[in-house]
């Protein structure tokens, strides 16, 4: 195409923003690569006018579950073709899904079922993070290590759920191998006995519709188990991720363990930001589309998440999309045959409103400037979890994961919009201002004004280093 001295592909006319700068200038590409950033950059295959456009290095969304078995009866809604198709509608370019481990199974089949499940399946590339839940001798003493050193360098524990809390001391466990072996570790913080007294104690009174989920697993929950968490990591001297954090308490045990120097990273997500307990509260079982965990909960830990983005405790605003459809047998408004919350899967989707959420409500509304939209939504992902630099910044040599954004543009969110597998947004009728126009992984365009023109066969794995 370009031939020697020209490029495949060049962006010209935009403004640029990485996590430090914000700079006007054209964007040359040759092979998936950027190549050139510069003015009057000469011969292109391609030219993309961006005049009058942001262009921002691609999002990656490091919190997304797709194709994931949630229980008997109960189906996600999202594949790998359907997820990664809406993350890229919604200016995304790698997202990070997990791969669950089922009690009894092993790990690496556990992977290779994942992989199975993604291959040849992907619009936009794909990394995995691994979910122990049957951490045995075998997993800690050899798949583990070998897992890690083949490129999957974060994993994820739960201290709650059925079939997934592990107990303290195999936290530990699993934390000293990360300590051993370079990675990190994902922790879901939220008190397994407390929620199953709260649960079982509401269910006694009759308080079963969805407004009392919020009620089973109440801030102290929370709180508790991220004090905890951050401790056992403390015990071991490992870096460690805190996911969707919903509320000012455990924002700021985070923040307490930062000044400490500890290695703990903090997450927040929008549905911590948009949504409050109150959502929950709908007709019937109308309350069942923002059913979550930890759940939204009042407009002062709206707030609280806020200033953790602004002040730096959060460095990572992932959408924790987990999408199950609301009307259908295998959603969320019957589970089971059964109403009461109990039975409710946990999740709600929100991989392609991530993005515009945050710019409307913090770049456009003057709470966060643009470039600590791009450190949030895409430089810390590949940093943490180590992406960094090939992924998510725009640089010479780095791959040419783009998102064009028409930072003006007017946009009520409706479903359709979306591309997901799931059946309504929790944001549905929501306005925004700013809206990704454009989606380019590795120079190949996949969305292009609301139209998918790429393939699912051209998202690739991303082996990470420890
Ligand atoms: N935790 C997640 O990380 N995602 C969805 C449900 C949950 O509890
Ligand atoms: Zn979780
Ligand atoms: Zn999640």
């Amino acid at each position: 195409m370009g031939g020697m001295s020209g490029f495949d592909l060049v962006i010209r006319g935009g403004r640029v923003a990485t996590a430090s700068d914000t700079f006007d200038c054209d964007v040359g590409i040759r092979d998936g690569r950027i190549v050139a950033l510069g003015h009057d950059l000469g011969a292109a295959g391609e030219v993309i006018d961006a005049t009058g456009r942001l262009v921002l290095p691609g999002g990656i969304d490091s919190h997304v579950h797709f194709a994931q078995p949630s229980g008997p009866g109960v189906v996600m809604a999202d594949d790998f073709e359907s997820g990664t198709r809406s993350a890229a509608f919604g200016g995304n370019t790698t997202v990070l899904p997990f791969c669950l481990q089922e009690k009894g199974q092993s790990l690496r089949e556990a992977v290779r079922l994942y992989h199975a499940k993604a291959e040849g399946r992907c619009y936009i590339d794909v990394a995995f993070h691994l979910i122990v839940a049957d951490p045995t001798p075998q997993v800690l003493g050899q798949e583990l290590p070998a897992l890690i050193k083949d490129g999957y360098s974060s994993f994820k524990v739960f201290m709650t759920y059925e079939g997934l809390a592990l107990s303290d001391r195999e936290i530990l466990e699993v934390m000293a191998v990360a300590r051993e072996t370079g990675a990190i570790v994902m922790v879901h913080a939220e008190n397994y006995d407390a929620i199953r007294f709260l649960t079982d104690r509401l269910e006694r009174l009759g308080q079963t519709t969805p407004r009392f989920h919020a009620t089973s697993r109440p801030i102290p929950v929370e709180r508790e188990a991220t004090h905890r968490a951050i401790s056992l990591a403390e015990l071991v001297d490992v870096p460690v991720v805190i996911v969707h954090v919903s509320n000012r308490e455990a924002m700021e045990e985070i923040r307490r363990a930062q000044a400490k120097g500890l290695k703990v990273h903090g997450e927040t997500c929008p549905q911590y930001l948009m949504l409050t307990e109150a959502d929950l509260d709908g007709l019937g079982m109308e309350g069942a589309k923002y059913v979550c965990s930890p759940p939204p909960r009042d407009p002062a830990s709206q707030q609280a998440c806020w200033e953790g983005l602004q002040q730096g405790v959060f460095s990572l605003f992932s959408s924790d999309h987990c999408p199950f459809r609301y009307d259908d047998p295998e959603g969320k408004l019957t589970p089971k045959g059964r109403t009461s919350f109990r039975w409710v899967p946990n999740g709600i989707p929100g991989v392609a409103t991530r993005l515009p959420i945050l710019f409307s409500e913090g770049v456009v509304k003057d709470r966060i400037d643009l470039n600590r939209f791009v450190a949030l939504t895409s430089t810390n992902h590949a940093k943490t979890y180590g992406l960094y630099p090939r992924k998510g910044t725009i640089a010479i040599g780095t791959d040419a994961d783009i998102a064009i954004w028409d930072p003006q543009r007017k946009v009520t969110i409706t479903h359709d919009l979306l591309h997901d597998g799931s059946d309504y947004t929790p944001y549905e009728g929501l306005e925004v201002t700013g809206w990704p126009m454009l989606t380019m992984v590795r120079g190949r365009v996949v969305m292009r004004d609301g139209e998918l023109v790429g393939t699912a066969d051209h998202g690739s794995f991303l082996a990470r280093s420890a």
